[in-house]
């Protein structure tokens, strides 16, 4: 990481305005990057957080087909909601834009055209699926049918659900169209395709250099995608709801940009639109188009590589021979793992969520932006629990933190008038134990390097050192035999509380402005941040000295959750389990209930034990492992679904079960001759099902 930069732009991933953010979408995305982005302002960094609605795509498309009203409607509803959810949130957005405004329309609209005037797009003749009874092009996730891989018979275009395969629309058994349940049929369209492995080795050069400051898993996921060669990807649909392709002929004629494509373009349409509101039009270059500014992009893991791969890509290809308006690409993309809900993960086709908007209608932000804090999915998936959130809240927050504060306050206003009585100095803020270098050196890095989970607990610890400072030192107790003492107690506890109310501002910003209130400023924090009067090195040091004022006013900071409080909640999971539970089951039972067989059909199928002796990834995909497999005196390969529980190396050595007589079949190119039996377990992860014992391999199981 260059460390000259001048400025930071921060994106967060543009939710898809198809329903409501949930409790992980915020815990991925949104709070990591508002705590960034509070922290930097704090330190009076130039930053600003852009982000904003996705509207176009089939996600949008399906919702209104479900729902029985436009895109139009369902965009609407859901942009307006997110965006209240997060104000309600303290989510502090610079700019909350739109996918279908007119600018981002012409921003998306004037990359294809250069693109295409470079050259660089690929045309390409193809069959699609087109569904004769609506007359519409059917996009993957229009079609459904049986998965090549598991059979599963409800199999989406693009991927099957059930074993994870990314699938194309054309490999599904019996596909059938979701708009009218039609066999659809394949019909000849042009599309637009960018040419990804043309950027393949800037690409690695891009990547490569951020090796050390990116994640793990950015790096890993990215390279993944490298070492199977980068293939082209088309970027234009046949769908009637997007942004025209901007070409002026009879070929383009009802083609939209694939949502991707337009999505990422969002991130500079809403700079602009940001600038313009400014009344600076020209500011977002100082943005985009600076080698100065920091791009930072907070994702989930599971839009890596569009950050990583394609949006580098778009931006090399529009920087191809310009010596002006040169875009600079991210310096960092922060993708997150998943948060999950009470150990599973969020559903909302099952309801199986949390959403932000209910949340914050029972329960305060802070209390929210507190718990999921201290559950950073940084490095691995975590897990949000009602009892999590009510120890968090009432352990921590009230009787630390709001504790802390509360006593503070209230004992200088009863014993000392509400005033500072004693002038701190820096020997005795040093005697408070807290070896404030240090303590601000390791918040500072947990900031930077964003470990944001590390940064709630240090300020926590923090917290926990006032409150038994001030319990230690008993001021009630010594005020009639010591005042001095107590005095000395109480300008420390009143100067401590300044410090957690800035320390704490990144992760609880309103319980920061409340706390700020209480020790007697008539500005408020966000306003004294603006205008300066406070910055983020100012909680290392006492600052308010003898005399000052307080507010004659405290408040309990944090109510506590009372079991009754989550109870609903909780019985509202155990309600949804119960049914996911019964769909589990059905589902299990229905496969043991297949139609009966006789036994001779049995004896049709052809188990044997075979041995693994060569196993590798299947390019392109990340769910397929080909096997090379001996049965007997025979070699088979065999295609399985299984790249997610096992690596190759794992497998070689097994003695597995294949079905050996079932009929061949291509999958990605490759030729598959049988199957191998696995079982799936809770956790999703797949099981080989293996055989013990020496000499079994070629053997008939019976
Ligand atoms: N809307 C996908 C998602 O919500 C997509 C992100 C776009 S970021 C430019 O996961
Ligand atoms: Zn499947």
């Amino acid at each position: 990481m260059n460390n000259h930069f001048t400025r930071t732009l921060v994106t967060t991933a543009l939710p898809y305005a198809n329903g409501p953010v949930h409790l992980g979408h915020l815990a991925g995305v949104y709070l990591p990057a508002d705590i960034y982005v509070r922290f930097k302002r704090l330190q009076g960094e130039d930053i600003i957080h852009i982000g904003g609605s996705d509207e176009h795509g089939v996600p949008i498309t399906i919702t209104a087909d479900k729902e029985g009203i436009s895109p139009q409607d369902v965009v609407d509803r859901y942009h307006r909601l997110n965006l209240d959810a997060f104000a309600r949130c303290g989510i502090s957005f610079d700019y909350y834009g739109r996918t279908s405004s007119e600018s981002h329309c012409r921003t998306a609209q004037e990359f294809f055209q250069e693109i295409n005037a470079k050259g660089v797009f690929i045309k390409r003749k193809e069959r699609h699926f087109f569904d004769p009874e609506t007359k519409r092009f059917l996009s993957d996730r229009y079609v459904t049918g049986t998965c090549p891989i598991c059979s599963n018979p409800e199999a989406n275009g693009d991927q099957c659900e059930q074993c994870g395969t990314h699938l194309n629309p054309r490999e599904l058994i019996e596909p059938r169209s979701k708009l009218s349940n039609k066999v659809p049929e394949l019909r000849e369209t042009l599309h637009w395709y960018f040419p990804l492995g043309r950027f393949q080795e800037q690409l690695e050069s891009y990547v490569n250099s951020h090796e050390g400051d990116w994640r793990m898993n950015v790096l890993n996921y990215t390279r993944t995608w490298l070492k199977q060669g980068l293939n082209d990807r088309a970027i234009t649909r046949d769908l009637h709801w997007g942004i025209p392709v901007p070409v002026d002929s009879e070929e383009a004629r009802g083609k939209v940009l694939y949502v991707w494509f337009d999505a990422v373009l969002g991130y500079i349409s809403f700079t602009r639109e940001w600038a313009e509101r400014q009344g600076r039009p020209e500011l977002w270059r100082d943005y985009w188009q600076n080698s100065d500014c920091r791009i930072i992009h907070f994702i989930g893991k599971d839009n890596v590589v569009f950050h990583t791969l394609m949006f580098p890509a778009i931006l090399m290809a529009w920087n191809e021979r310009r010596t002006e308006g040169v875009y600079s690409l991210a310096d960092n993309v922060p993708a997150s793992e998943f948060m999950n809900f009470e150990g599973r993960k969020f559903s909302k086709s099952r309801n199986y969520a949390v959403y932000l908007g209910d949340f914050l209608d029972k329960f305060p932000a802070d209390t929210l932006r507190y718990t999921i804090a201290m559950n950073y999915p940084e490095n691995k998936d975590s897990d949000f629990s009602w009892l999590d959130f009510q120890n968090r809240t009432n352990g921590e927050l009230a009787d630390t933190l709001g504790n802390f504060i509360k006593r503070s306050i209230d004992f200088t206003n009863s014993k000392f008038n509400g005033e500072i009585p004693y002038e701190c100095t820096e020997e005795d803020w040093t005697s408070l134990g807290i070896d404030w270098q240090e303590c601000f050196e390791k918040l500072d890095n947990a900031y930077e390097q964003f470990h944001f989970r590390d940064a709630a607990a240090l300020t926590m610890q923090i917290a926990r050192s006032a409150n038994r400072f001030l319990t230690d030192s008993e001021p009630w107790r010594v005020l009639k035999s010591d005042p001095e003492a107590a005095a000395r107690t109480m300008a420390l506890s009143v100067n401590l509380c300044y410090t957690l109310a800035i320390a704490w501002y990144p992760v609880i910003p309103d319980t920061a402005n409340r706390i700020y209130a209480m020790l007697g400023f008539s500005e408020t924090l966000d306003e004294a941040l603006k205008n300066g009067t406070v910055s983020w090195g100012m909680a290392r040091f006492p600052r308010l000295g003898k005399g000052h004022k307080l507010s004659a006013q405290s408040e309990i900071l944090f109510r506590k959750i009372d079991d009754k409080d989550i109870a609903p909640e909780l019985e509202k999971i155990e309600r949804l389990l119960a049914e996911i539970g019964k769909e589990e089951v059905e589902a299990q039972e229905s496969m043991h209930f297949k139609p009966e067989i006789r036994f001779e059909d049995f004896l049709n199928v052809d188990l044997r034990v075979a041995t693994v002796t060569a196993c590798e990834k299947v390019k392109k995909t990340d769910k397929l492992l080909k096997l090379q497999l001996k049965v007997g005196s025979k070699k088979r390969q065999v295609l399985a679904g299984i790249a997610q529980s096992y690596t190759p190396e794992a497998i070689i050595g097994k003695n597995v079960i294949l079905v050996a007589n079932l009929a061949e079949r291509k999958i990605r190119g490759e030729l598959s001759q049988g199957m191998i039996l696995a079982v799936e377990g809770n956790d999703g992860k797949l099981n080989l099902v293996e055989v013990d014992g020496s000499g079994v391999n070629g053997k008939i199981v019976q």
